[in-house]
Order: C-alpha cells, then sequence, then structure tokens
C-alpha cells in the first residue's frame, strides 16, 4: 500500500484528527450532479457552518488531479460546484482509473465512505443514499452505496430513501447484507422529502449518544461494518405525499422513455423532480441536509468521547 501518494487531508482536518477532535464527512456528488449551480455551492458552504456550529470539523470529500481530498477548501467546492456535471460521479468502480489519469471525481456515498475510512473518520452526513430502484428485478440497478455500507465501518446519517427507488427492496438488500437501518426518534423509515414511507426501520434510536454507542460498541467488536442512521426531515419542509409521488412517478416515466439508465438515473430524477415541483424538492433537500449535518455533529462529539 502506498496511501499517502494519493490521500490529501487538509490542515486543519489533519489536526482535528490528530488532536482527536471531531469530524464529519461530507460527499460532493451531491455539489456536482445534486443540486444545480450557485445553490449547491451555497449549500455546501452552509452544511460545514452547520458542522461548525456543533462543534465539529467538516471533510468535504472529493477526487481533485488525481488526490483524494479531505477537506476541500472553499475555492474547491465552488470548482466542483459550476463545473457541476462536467465532474465524473465517481463510485468504487471508478476511483482508481480517475485517480490514475489524474482527473476530477465527486464522490458518492460510496466514495464519501472509503475515503473518509482512509483517513480516519467515522461519521458521515449525507441527503439521500442509493439503493435499489424501482425495477431493479429487470435493470439490476442496485448502488454500490448498499454495499459500501455493508462493510466499510462508517456511520451515515441521512433523510432515508427517495421513493425514486424500491424502499421495500432496498430494506430487504441492506438486511441480507448486515446493516442495522437505524430510526433517529422514528419506527418508521423516512422517505426523504416526506417523512412516512409505510416501511419499518429495524431500530429506534432516540438520542445522539446512544447513536454513538451503538456504533462504537459495533466498532469495539471489529465488525467492519457500517450504520445507517435515517434522520426524517423537519415536518415545517416536509412534502405532501401526493406531491411528491405523482412528480417521482412523472420523472421514472420519463428516464423510461428517454432510456436513461446507469449513473445517469439519480441525477435525471433528482433535476426532474425539481422542475416538476417548481423547485420545492430542492428546497426541501437542502433543508433535511442541515438537519442531518446537525445530527451528524452532536453524534460525531458523542462517539469521540467514547474513544478518549
Ligand atoms: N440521493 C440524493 N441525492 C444525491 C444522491 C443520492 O438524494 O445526490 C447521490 C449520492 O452521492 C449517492 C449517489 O451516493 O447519488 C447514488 O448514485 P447511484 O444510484 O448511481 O449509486
Ligand atoms: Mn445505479
Amino acid at each position: 500500500m502506498n496511501l499517502e501518494k494519493y490521500l490529501e487531508i487538509s490542515q486543519e482536518v489533519s489536526a482535528a484528527i490528530k488532536n482527536k477532535k471531531a469530524v464529519v464527512a461530507l460527499e460532493s456528488t451531491i455539489i456536482s450532479h445534486g443540486m444545480p449551480y450557485p445553490k449547491n455551492v451555497e449549500t455546501a458552504l452552509q452544511v460545514e457552518a452547520v458542522l461548525r456550529e456543533h462543534g465539529t470539523v467538516p471533510a468535504t470529500i472529493a477526487v481533485i488531479g488525481g488526490k483524494l481530498k479531505v477537506g476541500c477548501s472553499k475555492d474547491e467546492i465552488e470548482y466542483l460546484g459550476k463545473s457541476g456535471a462536467k465532474i465524473n460521479k465517481a463510485s468504487r468502480r471508478d476511483l482508481a482509473v480517475l485517480t490514475a489519469r489524474r482527473a476530477d471525481g465527486a464522490t458518492t456515498v460510496t466514495t464519501t465512505m472509503m475515503i473518509a475510512h482512509m483517513a480516519g473518520i467515522s461519521v458521515f452526513a449525507t441527503g439521500g443514499i442509493g439503493g435499489v430502484h424501482r425495477g431493479a428485478e429487470t435493470s439490476m440497478d442496485i448502488s454500490a452505496d448498499l454495499e459500501e455500507i455493508a462493510h466499510t465501518p462508517v456511520l451515515v446519517v441521512c433523510a432515508g430513501a427517495k421513493s425514486i427507488l424500491d424502499l421495500g427492496l432496498t430494506l430487504e438488500y441492506l438486511e441480507t447484507h448486515g446493516v442495522p437501518v437505524i430510526g433517529y426518534q422514528t419506527k418508521e423509515l423516512p422517505a426523504f422529502y416526506t417523512r412516512h414511507s409505510g416501511f419499518e426501520v429495524d431500530y429506534e434510536i432516540d438520542s445522539p449518544k446512544k447513536l454513538a454507542e451503538a456504533f462504537h460498541t459495533s466498532q469495539e467488536m471489529g465488525l467492519c461494518a457500517g450504520m445507517l442512521v435515517t434522520n426524517p426531515i423537519p415536518k415545517e419542509y416536509s412534502m405532501e405525499h401526493e406531491v411528491i409521488e405523482q412528480a417521482i412517478a412523472k420523472a421514472v416515466e420519463e428516464a423510461r422513455i428517454k432510456g436513461i439508465h446507469g449513473k445517469q438515473t439519480t441525477p435525471f430524477l433528482l433535476s426532474r423532480i425539481k422542475d416538476v415541483t417548481g423547485g420545492r424538492s430542492l428546497e426541501a433537500n437542502i433543508q433535511l441536509v442541515y438537519h442531518n449535518a446537525k445530527l451528524a455533529a452532536l453524534t460525531a462529539v458523542e462517539l469521540c468521547k467514547l474513544e478518549t
């Protein structure tokens, strides 16, 4: 192994890790592919501010010029946001080739977890994870995120999964691969834009301290596995079930007609849902990311206490 050749940790993040201060990882696909410019950059900077407000150091992760960056600068975040879809969406299969080419890559949940773990960061906040897509029984479109959460020891805080996915199959897949799905102060799996999905989570946990204890136990036992915390969008920002379901159905049908597939699917659906809802889905998306960042920060602080 010669990881140091590739890994570039910012001074601030590296000092925090050394001094056992809480650090929370953030992904960059959400910046380059998940939201339009300039809202993506504003959100990325604001989510870092939320992490700081709650006593942690943010580490936005991306591949830039063949370096695995942990703790992107303001300029790098601006670059990732402005370049948008021109930046490759980098999942596990892309990481080595992009890095060898000295290329850029926007990291998904998968590669953000991988790089966070390489750097020694164990808490990660995002919006939504990838999962088993509707129609996966014929398309076999299953996000690499699920596999990664199964075997990379990082605690991922998200707002559940969007119903652009088949939530029932996503839960089955996670169960098979041994991922505990935890509801934060809820027994029901939240569905990203809405607080309800009709599916139960495996465990309800009601405090950051208890979340940290569960993850710490997994670490101490050497399970070498991730954990998925699903945090419902705050009521005031959640969307009506009917509105969002119709928008999703429309977007999914358009993707089918246009033959959108593979890594283009999620960005295409997100952008169409935003247009169909007149931008409301984007606002909900931004708010739930802040909400998740806060919970991730509080949990990371508790985890630090257990680790010292
Ligand atoms: N869900 C969202 N917004 C996103 C993504 C998912 O609500 O930006 C991104 C994440 O980076 C996630 C990736 O890891 O899409 C999943 O892509 P795929 O389904 O191609 O694995
Ligand atoms: Mn996919």
